[in-house]
């Protein structure tokens, strides 16, 4: 080994940790990451030389990686993803349980000798900004380069995490090893009283990058509500009015229904001309707190973007394109001739012969996708032109508005307001979405996924539900909450709104609500903009009728939709908040 890699940290419980994890994985070196510039090179250096990355066209992306992963291993597992805490009652029927001992028991097994031969890494990394009182600290050891040089771009790594946690104990202990990258021995495990997470068997995204989706959501969750915070799955973003009023929204999408590119919104041109302006500030995930004002404070805890690559381009997200477009590492897209990527909806003509995802000549003709459905970009959020500059504020923003939102071909209207802070919970709660790529499943099928959550809550989710209803008891200012669907069908199957840069008109109106300046009616779901409220003035083909369609509530739908809930209230009736229940009921009431 080089000189790289050899300055160990000061901290006792950091050096405790990685020399008990090396007692077991016997690794034949350690490399303790420093997130320095010249590490940056050397490892992408080593990971080209390995044969793990090959380096992009330079002129056309500079910085930029590309890498494939094992076919086997291309998304999150959500079945092989487990919560182990002492009680099966703790992480509610809609996780996946063991006890620490027996889980520890087979991942002792599965990693004793698991770094042989291999180069054990040790990422500092920070969730959050340096100094905020927000932010936590995570260790990460593991066999894969690729972990490394993707946590550096997704969190801050290195020296300044030490920096951070001082000589604390309180850090998450994050255990990785590739394995065989065998489904067989694949293991998510989050042990959340002992702020641990051990993964196994993977080598992709959120299985392995322990800061994002274990750290920052399953982990955080738990540690939320033992300490008054909320950890959600949402994107969040500044509207920057022509007078330079700031209003700040956090939104709660599922995987994969465009999260990223409303995060990064472009507006349309007469709103850019009028002086508006979209700054993001997160694309996955908030952390929020009450603030001494009484108002929900948020902070993103990533520092790059994830990003779904097909489907992205200039016109959906260019935003997402110039952070993509140097110091990027591309996973699982289609290679060209020239050494640049490629993936299914990319701008510009489909090129006549690429390298699939998997490696394999590839042309128009071919029946495979060249790119796969989840590959990703991997990008600094610095990248963005449209980063708020309030990333690094240490208290983070004030959240005025709180949107949840799915994939639904019918029932939901375009945008709705709910009623109160408990009824804006049951929408959360009880939201709905056609399934995609980001984790294995079938594809299509409606899943209710509270708050964007099923995947990611880290203990029982009638008692999420409840913390998030506790939550509004302690907010004197509480963000309103309300629901939004891009996704709706005419007869035809077409999607009715155009969505993109045009959902700016529906988030006016909702930071019209949320200002005081915008008019809502009340029906049975929720509050409705009027159908003036919308500014539908220079889309094409979009006239009041079809807005009208857009906002359309169909009490039959609804009704139905309240049937189809029962599903998950029944399986959460344990724990499911009075208060839900109520709102339920009063729904069918208005409906009947
Ligand atoms: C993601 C996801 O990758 O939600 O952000 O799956
Ligand atoms: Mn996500």
């Amino acid at each position: 080994m080089s000189t790289f890699g050899t300055t160990k940290p000061t901290n006792q419980a950091v050096l405790d940790f990685v020399k008990e994890t090396a007692e077991l994985t016997t690794p034949d070196q350690i490399f303790w990451v420093d997130g320095s510039e010249a590490e940056k090179d050397y490892l992408y250096d080593l990971a080209v030389k390995e044969g793990l990355l090959i380096k992009l066209n330079q002129e056309k992306r500079p910085g930029c990686y590309y890498g494939r992963s094992n076919p086997n291993d291309v998304a999150r597992v959500e079945q092989l993803t487990f919560i182990c805490t002492p009680r099966k009652e703790e992480v509610g029927p809609l996780n996946n349980w063991k006890s620490p001992e027996d889980m520890h028991a087979i991942l002792n097994g599965l990693l004793k000798g698991a770094h042989k031969g291999r180069t054990m890494y040790v990422i500092p990394y920070l969730m959050g900004p340096a100094g905020s009182p927000l932010t936590k600290v995570g260790v990460e050891v593991t066999d894969s380069i690729m972990v490394v040089l993707n946590m550096r771009i997704m969190a801050r790594v290195g020296a300044v995490a030490y920096g951070h946690l001082g000589d604390s104990n309180d850090f998450n202990r994050g255990t990785h090893s590739m394995l065989d990258i065998n489904p067989e021995r694949r293991y998510i495990a989050h042990f959340p009283h002992e702020n641990a997470i051990i993964s196994v068997g993977s080598n992709y995204g959120g299985n392995v990058l322990l800061g994002k989706k274990c750290l920052a959501l399953r982990i955080g969750s738990f540690l939320g509500r033992n300490e008054g915070w909320m950890a959600e799955h949402m994107l969040l973003l500044c509207i920057e009015s022509p007078e330079g009023k700031k209003n700040y929204v956090a939104a709660a999408f599922p995987s994969a229904c465009g999260k990223t590119n409303f995060a990064m919104m472009i507006p349309p041109e007469k709103y850019q001309k009028a002086g508006w302006k979209i700054t993001t500030l997160g694309d996955d995930i908030a952390w929020m707190r009450p603030g001494p004002d009484g108002r929900l404070w948020a902070i993103n805890p990533e520092n790059g973007y994830f990003g779904v690559a097909p489907g992205t381009n200039f016109k959906s997200n260019p935003n997402a394109m110039h952070s993509a477009s140097r110091d990027t590492i591309f996973t699982n897209v289609a290679l060209t001739e020239d050494l640049d990527v490629w993936w299914e909806g990319m701008d510009g003509e489909v090129p006549k012969k690429l390298t699939d995802w998997k490696g394999n000549p590839w042309t128009p003709e071919s029946k495979e996708k060249a790119a796969h459905p989840n590959s990703r970009f991997t990008a600094p959020m610095r990248n963005n032109p449209a980063l708020s500059d309030e990333v690094e504020a240490v208290s983070g923003v004030p959240i005025d508005a709180i949107i949840f939102g799915g994939r639904r071909a019918t029932t939901m209207p375009l945008v709705m307001e709910a009623f109160s802070w408990s009824h804006g919970v049951y929408i959360g709660a009880s939201m709905g979405s056609e399934m995609t790529a980001a984790a294995v499943g079938g594809m299509g099928q409606v899943r209710r996924d509270p708050m964007a959550m099923l995947p990611f809550a880290g203990y029982d989710m009638g008692e999420y539900f409840g913390h998030w209803l506790d939550m509004g008891k302690v907010l004197k200012n509480p963000p309103m909450i309300f629901n939004v669907n891009w996704f709706r069908k005419d007869s035809e199957g077409h999607f009715m709104w155009p969505g993109f840069g045009d959902n700016m008109r529906v988030l006016l109106w909702i930071i019209g609500r949320c200002n005081g300046t915008a008019k809502a009616v009340q029906s049975a779901v929720g509050r409705l903009p009027l159908a003036e409220d919308i500014d539908i003035e220079g889309l094409k083909d979009f006239g009041p009728e079809k807005l009208a369609e857009c906002l359309k509530v169909c009490k039959d739908e609804w009704k139905n939709e309240v049937a189809l809930q029962t599903e998950l209230f029944l399986k959460l009736y344990k724990t499911l908040p009075k208060e839900l229940v109520f709102e339920r009921e009063l729904l069918s009431a208005r409906l009947s």
